[in-house]
């Protein structure tokens, strides 16, 4: 659902964050929007539920983005967590161009990620897409906390197809960033083959 404005010469992804409920997800959106200058970005959009916020705003990073003359840029959006949020979420992710699954690490919320994954993988098929194809990174957030499981356990129940996983602890931007470009970079490679 990639939209070409060839006035900009600009090429506009769509990616979403997606995950359980207070695991990071508007974190790591505010903290690109921190430490992207003003000229490159767009305003952030916030629209407030009664328990939380889904967030958005367009940026055009200077670093990576390149396709045939054209720069790429980036739209992102974080979806609500909440089980009583699903439309919401499936509206969101229609036409998303790569997903960054934002996992909370903390012992508790493993349940919270497991079902946060297979309702991502249900609204994905149905708007026509495949967890399996689409681009997709697992980010381990909240890695500072005492109640952090094992990376490798968490890897165990948590990866669906050898996606590429980032530690991060999103208030301080650990991670953040390297999130970002792993799944910028496969957006870009899906979009090359198309060209
Ligand atoms: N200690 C710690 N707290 C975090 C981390 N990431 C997010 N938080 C906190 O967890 C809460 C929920 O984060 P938020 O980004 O709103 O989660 P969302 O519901 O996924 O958007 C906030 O109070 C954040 O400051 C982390 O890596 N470590
Ligand atoms: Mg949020």
């Amino acid at each position: 659902m990639t939209f070409i404005n060839y006035v900009a010469r600009e090429i506009n992804c769509k990616i979403v964050y997606y995950g359980p409920g207070l695991g990071g997800k508007t974190t790591n959106l505010q903290y690109v929007y921190q430490i992207t200058s003003p000229e490159n970005k767009g305003k952030m959009i916030s629209l407030a539920t009664e328990t939380e916020r889904t967030l958005f705003f367009d940026f055009l990073p200077i670093d990576f983005g390149q396709i045939r003359g054209f720069r790429a840029r980036f739209h992102l959006y974080t979806v609500p967590g909440q089980v009583f949020y699903d439309s919401s979420r499936k509206l969101i992710l229609k036409g998303a161009d790569g997903v960054v699954f934002v996992a909370d690490s903390q012992e508790e919320r493993i349940d919270a990620n497991l079902e946060s994954i297979a309702n991502l993988a249900e609204n994905l098929k149905e708007h026509g897409f495949d967890l399996d194809r689409i681009p997709y990174v697992l980010q381990l957030n909240k890695r500072d906390l005492a109640s952090a499981m094992p990376v490798e356990e968490l890897k165990q129940q948590l990866l669906v197809k050898g996606e590429p996983v980032f530690e991060a602890v999103a208030p301080r931007g650990i991670g953040v960033l390297t999130t970002l470009k792993a799944v910028a970079r496969q957006v870009l490679i899906e979009l090359r083959k198309s060209a």
